[in-house]
């Protein structure tokens, strides 16, 4: 019996300390297993060695503690004895005493140097910037080496990010609420702050600061006044100091009637006296208590928001007036050019046409914030024109992590495929070469500030993001936003290695799996060029015949016009004639529907149901082909991870393996509503090879979720 009870606790033990729920994110420093590469570590990382105490250096010692002790499965000291295996950190005017020997340094003030160097005949690692937090970038890139299994023994490093503000927005809402939030409520737990502080702020400190992230705007930018009164930015200071050290500046959502609203101000008006001094005092007090608060974002005039336009005033008006109220403090002003209205024949055509004529209007400590594509965050957009027509205006790139149009957060999709074809595409901006990646990072129109914003998926979900591999987004949207040249296979790379194994077989299939799964979301979801045909209000599952919302500029039928004739949006001068906002290079890559890229063919043209493709078939057929194939991938995809199993730990497995299933019954779901929608329009068969749809359109039309998730307030 005895016997018996010892071994069940052995078993109960090995199996709980092999679970895991998600929680550590890709900073989970466990031992290394292999046990040659363990034993050259452990050689080359004996002590550490800090040359100052300020509070970023003792963060970093702090998470190089905690990496060493987990990943070398010894504590390592810190002391002030060099010796072989010292690491030794700190800003490069303080460690050059000690080291006594040149060193290379980034440019950049934020980059950090990571060099082996022999000091008094013992081999040290050097990790150091020219200011403290390229220093905590130095280390989690040192542990981020250790944990991917890389040689540490003779480093040359050095790394500067290519854009100056790397921020998340948070659509957080002051009730926790999480507008397109999957992962739970808001992190914020604003009735506790600012005397409570959540150990997860700090997590989510660390792990923004791991992979660069040096902004977060923490409200929605649907906003709420209140949060610029004096309890609120109580709370704000109480998060900004648990940020600071790791390099994150706080931003604040403005409400452009904040005036009215909490002042009982009978006017928003921009160019106001009374209204800009409210402003400028309103922003005085927030920097006596933030001193480096960073500046603000908003949302105006779009989707019900006010703005100066209602005051006949411009975009520029507005933003300027917040621009000179944080002027003197060096905050900036983020103004989004998310605007769209129903006079517009073609919502695509809307921020180009009210942005454009506004650049060179801007104080220049204004940016305005693009998203991607023209329309909203779509599985595949084509570029937004401003990325090639705003010269004198700094612009911000918006990606959407939260997977508001991905699948939300039961489909796994890698997004860096995502970012990077936004990235790569050609704008010919000043008749030559130059891509959206050189529009944002201020080659292509020399612009000293530049940046990117991510629209987060995180939440309070024990694992952060809801599905274990959001993760993957987060993170590789920091790493994208410090490079915009790395590959999205290397970050795919790092991310598994750090967040499941270093084994060799499971990488290849994880990261397989994650580089095809945005093609066949686009494919299982709006092959060819479709777009905007999900359910109403809360955006979930497929809906393309949907046409009851007050505008018509919110309904799918709106996006796809088919009809007998045909499917798509004509976009070519004989329709709207948005090509017209690309350059004329850009344009004719799209302009005829014989020569159009198919994967964006029904973004510009309405084409006949039997409009013949490259494959050959014609376009239903090639319609049904790209639905089906896409979802006998996602089997095979579930598939490949049920062999995974013995890879990793049962709790994050079986996690994965239940999510996929939901996954694959949804890219049923919308291949079968799609294709029976299309079909009474197209009024051909879906060919007999394929297995038959098993439920009506009808069926389809009839389901209702009105508890969905992320929508309202
Ligand atoms: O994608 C749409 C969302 C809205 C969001 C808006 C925006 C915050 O459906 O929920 O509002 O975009 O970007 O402002």
């Amino acid at each position: 019996m005895k016997k018996w009870t010892l071994f069940l606790i052995v078993i109960a033990i090995t199996i709980h300390s092999q679970a895991e729920n998600g929680y550590d994110l890709w900073l989970r420093y466990k031992k290394v297993e292999n046990p040659t590469i363990l034993a050259t570590y452990t050689k080359s990382v004996t002590n550490i060695i800090a040359t100052s105490t300020s509070e970023t250096i003792r963060v970093s010692t702090k998470e190089l503690k905690t990496g060493f002790n987990g990943l070398l499965n010894k504590p390592i000291a810190v002391s002030t004895i060099i010796q072989n295996g010292s690491i030794i950190i700190g800003q490069f005017s303080s460690i050059s005493s000690l080291i006594k020997q040149p060193i290379n340094i980034p440019a950049n003030d934020e980059g950090y140097s990571i060099s082996t160097v022999v000091v008094n005949g013992k081999s040290c690692t050097v990790i150091t910037g020219k200011n403290d937090i390229g220093v905590l970038y130095g280390c989690f890139q040192f542990l981020r080496l250790l944990q991917t299994n890389q040689s540490i023994s003779a480093l040359h490093i050095q790394s500067s990010p290519k854009l100056k503000l790397r921020l998340l927005n948070h659509w957080d809402n002051l009730n926790r609420h999480v507008e397109r939030g999957y992962a739970g409520i808001a992190l914020w737990d604003w009735h506790k702050l600012p005397d409570y502080i959540d150990q997860r702020y700090i997590d989510y400190a660390r792990a923004n600061a791991s992979i660069g992230i040096n902004g977060v705007t923490v409200t929605n930018v649907n906003a709420n006044a209140q949060v610029l009164t004096k309890p609120y930015l109580e709370k704000l200071k109480a998060l900004a100091d648990v940020f600071r050290p790791y390099g994150i500046k706080i931003f604040l959502t403005a409400r452009f009637s904040a005036p009215m609203e909490l002042d009982k101000f009978k006017t928003a008006d921009p160019l106001n006296e009374d209204v800009r001094t409210w402003w400028k005092n309103k922003t005085e007090e927030v920097y006596s208590m933030i001193p480096d608060f960073g500046g603000y974002l908003v949302k105006a005039n779009s989707e019900g928001q006010p703005g100066p336009q209602n005051y006949n005033r411009t975009h520029a008006d507005g933003a300027n007036m917040l621009a000179d109220a944080v002027a003197s403090h060096h905050g900036i002003v983020i103004w989004r050019a998310f605007v769209y209205s129903q006079d517009s024949d073609d919502r695509f055509k809307q921020a180009y046409d009210e942005f454009k004529p506004l650049d060179g209007q801007f104080k220049n400590n204004v940016l305005v914030q693009v998203k991607n594509g023209p329309i909203d965050f779509q599985p595949r957009e084509p570029f937004s024109p401003l990325f090639g027509a705003m010269k004198k205006t700094p612009l911000v790139m918006e990606f959407q992590i939260t997977q508001e149009y991905l699948g939300q957060a039961t489909h796994l999709v890698y997004e860096a495929p995502l970012f990077k074809e936004t990235f790569n595409a050609e704008t010919y901006a000043n008749g030559k070469s130059n891509t959206v990646a050189q529009v944002i990072d201020g080659e292509a129109f020399n612009n000293e500030l530049t940046g990117m914003s991510g629209v987060t998926n995180i939440g309070n979900d024990i694992n952060w993001t809801g599905h274990l591999f959001g993760q993957a987004n987060w993170y590789a949207y920091g790493r994208l936003a410090w490079d915009l040249d790395l590959s999205s296979e290397q970050i795919a790379d790092e991310w598994i290695r750090q967040t499941f194994t270093n084994e060799s077989a499971f990488i290849k299939i994880t990261k397989n799996i994650m580089m095809n799964s945005r093609e066949m979301l686009v494919n299982y979801m709006t092959p060819l060029g479709l777009h905007h045909i999900m359910g109403n209000g809360h955006h979930y599952g497929p809906a393309p015949w949907s046409n009851t919302l007050a505008r018509p500029d919110w309904n799918p039928v709106y996006y796809h016009k088919a009809d007998n004739n045909g499917v798509g949006f004509n976009r070519t001068s004989t329709g709207t004639n948005a090509l017209a906002q690309y350059s004329k290079e850009v344009a004719a890559q799209y302009l005829d529907s014989n020569t159009c890229d198919e994967n964006y063919l029904l973004w510009f043209h309405h084409v006949s149901w039997n409009h013949p493709m490259k494959s050959g078939r014609n376009l239903w057929n090639e319609m049904c082909y790209r639905y089906y194939t896409a979802v006998d991938q996602m089997k095979e995809v579930e598939k490949q991870w049920a062999g995974l199993e013995k890879y990793i730990d049962q709790e994050r497995f079986q996690h994965v393996k239940m999510l996929l299933g939901t996954q694959r019954k949804e890219a049923i779901w919308w291949r079968n509503a799609c294709l029976l929608y299309f079909q009474t329009f197209s009024k051909q068969p879906i060919p007999s090879t394929y297995e038959q749809p098993d439920r009506t359109l009808e069926y389809y039309k009839s389901l209702r979720f009105p508890f969905a998730p992320g929508n309202g307030g």
